[in-house]
């Protein structure tokens, strides 16, 4: 009798022992599959290829305020890991487009896979233009049927994306562009002779009108247009010599600013200019050689 009291109360301990066993199991288990399922989606996010966006940015201050919050909406919504780097032009020389945007990639290649080269004053509006990794060659957002102002084949200005290695391919922009425009044309012939394929958002419904908001109004904005020393010839020829690898700048400080929630870095950087190569980089140098104004006599 004690024998059997003794082994149903084993019985007993045994099956309660499994049961909690069993809750035990399925606890770990659980806790093992929603473990997998967050590392899982961690997971997704950093394997997914890092944007720096590149903002070559002199004296903007109200456009930027703007670039920045809705920039970042756009690619919150299309779900893009994104850094957004303002490389401020420091210096006392005309502004290079090109220089900054060589000297923002060396700044922030080690932590992206790919960049957007973009215009402060350009913002996306359709939703349908994609900032994915361009894998197989540059992607232009703002094409030229869609840009509000520049509606030539070779344009490859305002937004254009480009995945590192092709970026030190074509060895980034002429350093030789000082003053505005005719940079990215030279960009675009870079492409070319690598044979890299540009492609173009497609399936766009909006047109030039609508599909970028532009803040561009050459009454508030001035640009300078000159052309100085022998600027316009040298400017419009291929440049083999000077990019990515020889831009000169000095990193003067790092800031970071917050605007509406939304966080950027500012890059403040003093380019150099080499005066025997590109003497057009300096005006003080041209009003030095200018006649003094003659005063008219009385
Ligand atoms: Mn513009």
């Amino acid at each position: 009798m004690r024998i059997r009291s003794i082994l149903n109360k084993l019985i007993v301990i045994g099956l309660i022992s499994i049961t909690i066993c069993f809750f035990l199991i399925m606890r770990l288990f659980s806790d093992a599959s929603s473990t997998k399922v967050s590392s899982r989606s961690l997971h997704s996010t950093l394997s997914q290829p890092k944007l720096a966006v590149i903002v070559p940015y002199r004296d903007r201050f109200t456009e930027l305020l703007l670039f920045v919050p809705h920039l970042s909406r756009f690619l919150h919504k299309q779900n893009i890991p994104f850094t957004i780097n303002v490389i401020n032009q420091n210096d006392s020389y005309r502004f290079n487009r090109a220089s900054l945007i060589n000297a923002g990639y060396s700044l922030v290649k080690d932590n992206c896979d790919y960049i957007a080269i973009h215009d402060v004053d350009l913002l996306p509006l359709n939703p349908n233009l994609e900032y994915r990794y361009p894998e197989h060659g540059p992607f232009h957002v703002s094409s030229p049927n869609l840009h509000p102002k520049y509606h030539y084949e070779k344009f490859v200005g305002g937004i254009l994306l480009i995945k590192n290695d092709h970026f030190e391919l074509v060895n980034g922009l002429s350093n030789k562009y000082w003053g505005w425009g005719l940079e990215d044309d030279e960009f675009y012939l870079r492409l070319k002779e690598a044979n890299l394929q540009i492609t173009r958002p497609t399936n766009i419904a909006t047109g030039i009108e609508d599909t970028f908001l532009h803040l561009h109004d050459p009454a508030v904005r001035k640009r300078d247009y000159a052309k100085i020393f022998n600027q316009r010839e040298i400017t419009r020829k291929r440049d083999r010599e000077t990019g990515l690898h020889d831009v000169k700048f000095e990193l003067t400080s790092k800031t970071k600013m917050t605007i509406e929630d939304f966080a950027c870095d500012i890059y403040s950087v003093k380019l150099n200019c080499d005066y025997k190569l590109t003497p057009w980089c300096d005006f003080s140098l041209v009003n030095k050689n200018k006649p003094k104004n003659v005063k008219p006599k009385i």
